[in-house]
């Protein structure tokens, strides 16, 4: 009897796997098309990738308040892949030049808009 009961599961173990293999394989190809979509999402991604915050620690090497723009030697962006180095910043707002002091640790947040770099955050 215990044997029969036994039979009877795997039975329907089988039938409920077999029902199953049709949409699982027809979820492989929509996962094709999953892989299209996700081709788009790595074009969204790069483009999100210049949109979103970047983070750094650096020291304050020059500031031209005029111009907006401020000379950091920042450390290694992963976000980036941005090894360590010293470049111009443009920040956002004229008001960050207060944080921004020759010789100065700041931690900064940045985006890429075109190719500059432009500080939004100042800490
Ligand atoms: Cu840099």
């Amino acid at each position: 009897m215990k044997l029969h009961i036994t039979l009877i599961l795997i039975a329907s173990l089988f039938a409920t796997n077999a029902a199953i293999a049709q949409p699982a394989d027809m979820k492989g190809m929509e996962g094709m098309k999953g892989m299209e979509g996700m081709e788009g999402m790595k074009g969204m991604k790069g483009a999100d990738q210049k949109k979103m915050n970047h983070q750094t620690t650096a020291i304050v090497k020059a500031v031209d308040v005029k111009k907006g723009t401020v000379l950091l030697a920042h450390e290694a962006i992963a976000s980036l892949n941005w090894p360590a180095m010293t470049m111009e910043f443009w920040v956002e707002n004229p008001a960050m030049f207060s944080k921004l002091i020759v010789g100065n640790k700041v931690m900064v947040e940045f985006m890429q808009q075109g190719n500059k770099s432009v500080i939004v955050v100042v800490q």
